[in-house]
């Protein structure tokens, strides 16, 4: 007989399963392989429910098969009715019992998880963090250093980074499946948790709250550096002054192109304002540039010439500045990419993907 799936149909299915979901576990972008402590308390409550669940399973299944074989009706005893037990108390408060327990064993780690993760109590003696989103990019303010940066967010491996989340339009939620669990970007209230890497990498971030059009597209990252780099890349980044840089002829046209076609409206280069673009400051320093492109010329030109069509929705209007030709988007890119503050850069650190 056929069901309603063919064994062959069914096998090409599971391998194309098991080919699609064998892309789910890079290392750098998954919750299955921790390397944080939000996202090793929630896998240690994974393994517990796994656990908990798969025993009742098994003893279920075993349960089954020996009534199966042992009570089946034998030759002989086509007319026989075995002993009834509905309605039997000690048997009912067993199996009420013991799903109660269970639940009890799996309920209580699971809240004192979640508190533990939100506990405000100590964030004085630790680092805090201000993240912002945005439709579709990141921003992050490191308010007790005064810097900022947008689309990647540094962090120093093995210290608690307390993350203030808010959001300036829509809901978004800030995510790093290596790290840690997501948590709501809200734009009525601000959201307090705390993340912690254990070791050094590029960790890949996700908005998981679908905000639009490029939602998909609104990548970032985590750049995770031994604490000597961090204070090293701080001190980088403070004394960091785009006016000192020196520049071939090219990037500077291209820095009083970037000057005098208003994108300075919308883009701070370092400082520490309230932002309506992307902070450039660190801008060469980028592994990935408006959330998902590679930092290369061609694709800087395409994305100043026309960020609609790469990014669909997104908040860089052509409106909002003069028509740029393909040679003046090549100087400024030229420009951009000579923003490199420090030598602690997504490039510096291990590359964890490629393990
Ligand atoms: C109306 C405000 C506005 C103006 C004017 C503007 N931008 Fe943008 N720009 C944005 C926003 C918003 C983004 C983020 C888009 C996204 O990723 O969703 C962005 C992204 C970028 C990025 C990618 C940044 C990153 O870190 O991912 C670059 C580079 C850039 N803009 C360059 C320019 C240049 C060059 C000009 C001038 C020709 C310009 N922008 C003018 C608002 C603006
Ligand atoms: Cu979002």
């Amino acid at each position: 007989m056929r069901g309603w799936l063919g064994k062959t149909k069914a096998l090409a299915l599971l391998g194309l399963l098991l080919l699609l979901l064998s892309g789910c576990g890079k290392e750098n972008l998954t919750a299955l392989i921790p390397k944080g402590y939000g996202s090793q308390s929630s896998m240690d409550l994974i393994v517990l429910t796994t656990v908990v669940m798969s025993t009742v399973f098994l003893v279920v299944a075993l349960l089954l098969v020996i009534v199966l074989i042992r009570f089946r009706k034998k030759k002989g005893q086509e007319d026989f009715i075995p002993k009834q037990v509905e309605g039997s108390v000690p048997l009912e408060t067993v199996w009420t019992a013991i799903p109660i327990i269970l639940v009890i064993i799996m309920a209580v780690p699971t809240v004192m998880a979640e508190f533990d993760l939100a506990d405000t109590e100590k964030r004085d003696d630790h680092r805090s963090i201000t993240v912002t989103g945005f439709q579709y990019w990141w921003h992050f303010d490191y308010e007790d250093d005064e810097i900022q940066t947008s689309q990647d967010l540094y962090i120093p491996v093995g210290e608690k980074v307390y993350l203030d989340l808010k959001s300036k339009d829509v809901l978004h939620s800030f995510w790093i499946p290596s790290l840690a669990g997501k948590l709501d970007v809200n734009p009525e209230n601000v959201n307090t948790f705390y993340i912690e890497a254990y070791e050094e990498g590029v960790y890949y971030g996700k908005c998981a709250e679908l905000c639009g059009a490029s939602h998909a597209l609104m990548d970032f990252k985590v750049i995770a550096v031994d604490p000597d780099d961090y204070d090293q890349w701080v001190s980088d980044m403070q004394s960091f002054d785009p006016e000192e840089l020196e520049l071939d002829a090219v990037a500077q046209e291209g820095k009083e192109l970037f000057e005098a076609n208003n994108c300075m409206s919308c883009h701070a280069i370092g400082g520490s304002n309230d932002p309506i673009g992307p902070n450039l400051a660190n801008f060469g320093d980028r592994s990935r540039f408006a959330g998902v492109l590679d930092p290369t010329k061609e694709n800087l030109v395409d994305w100043i010439m026309d960020p609609d069509q790469i990014k669909p929705d997104n908040k860089m209007k052509t409106d909002a500045y003069p028509e740029i030709s393909e040679e003046d988007a090549e100087k400024m890119a030229e420009y951009l990419m000579e923003l490199k503050p420090s030598d602690v850069t997504p490039d510096s650190v291990p590359d964890l993907a490629s393990e």
